[in-house]
């Protein structure tokens, strides 16, 4: 048997969806509790719970996935199965926001008004999300099966791609993801929707954009075989492509 791992794309805020995903880790670990489960970030903003880029609206949908999240993190540290999760653009945000209201980008401002708000802003909320978010971390290396995962991407440019800037591993985009170069691991990334994921030996794109479609992609390792499988509200689970 290979070595096995659950690897969830960017949630942003569908509960409804990751209610799903999360009684699935907990029955396919209850099979096999040695498969080892990641996040790789954007866990908040744009919750199902109301619109985008409407001011009014509290983000619950956010609130409750970070809640959900911490609560698996419980479960995974009670019982020790190996897991990680990443800090996506949106957690260095939201902890930005958290620690100084004025320490975030612009373009960020209004969902995290939303989201902090969603977590109605009580302090006791807001405590144990901060302590989740300044856990999560910039990558995740499997050195054995030459997997890397991060949430954005990495600098092709570095020789050493573990000592990229944190700016790409949080927003890298087209340079990172169509470079001509071939990279030393298999790079498993989120943080760019992408219609279909893009499956190739250096490099996989999980993000399948799940605010706008109603689909979460999930990727399944056993050793290096990849399949991606997706969720929708209703628990629908549809293969997306096995490589
Ligand atoms: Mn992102």
């Amino acid at each position: 048997m290979g070595k096995k791992k659950i690897i969830v794309a960017d949630i942003h805020g569908q509960i409804s969806i990751f209610r799903h995903v999360y009684s699935y880790i907990i029955d396919e670990l209850g099979k096999d509790n040695d498969i080892e489960v990641g996040f790789i970030g954007d866990y908040g903003d744009r919750g199902e719970s109301g619109k985008l880029n409407k001011k009014s609206y509290k983000d619950i949908g956010s609130r409750e996935v970070y809640l959900l999240l911490i609560e698996l993190r419980e479960y995974f540290l009670k019982n020790k199965i190996k897991h990680f999760f990443l800090r996506g653009n949106h957690e260095r945000e939201l902890l930005g926001y958290i620690d100084n209201k004025k320490n975030v980008t612009m373009s960020y401002i209004f969902p995290l008004e939303n989201a902090y708000e969603g977590m109605c802003a009580k302090p006791s909320i807001i405590k144990k999300v901060k302590e989740f978010l300044q856990d999560s971390k910039l990558y995740h290396l499997d050195e054995e099966q030459k997997q890397l995962f991060v949430h954005a991407g990495i600098d092709p440019h570095m020789e050493n791609i573990l000592e990229s800037d944190p700016s790409y591993f949080l927003w890298a985009r087209e340079h990172f993801f169509n470079s001509k170069r071939v990279f030393p691991y298999r790079v498993v990334f989120g943080h760019t929707k992408m219609a279909m994921p893009m499956v190739k030996p250096d490099r996989i794109g999980i993000d399948g954009g799940a605010y706008e479609n109603g689909w979460l992609n999930v990727l399944l390792f056993d050793d290096n075989l990849a399949k991606i499988i997706s969720f929708d509200k209703n628990g629908t689970i549809i293969t997306r492509c096995e490589e």
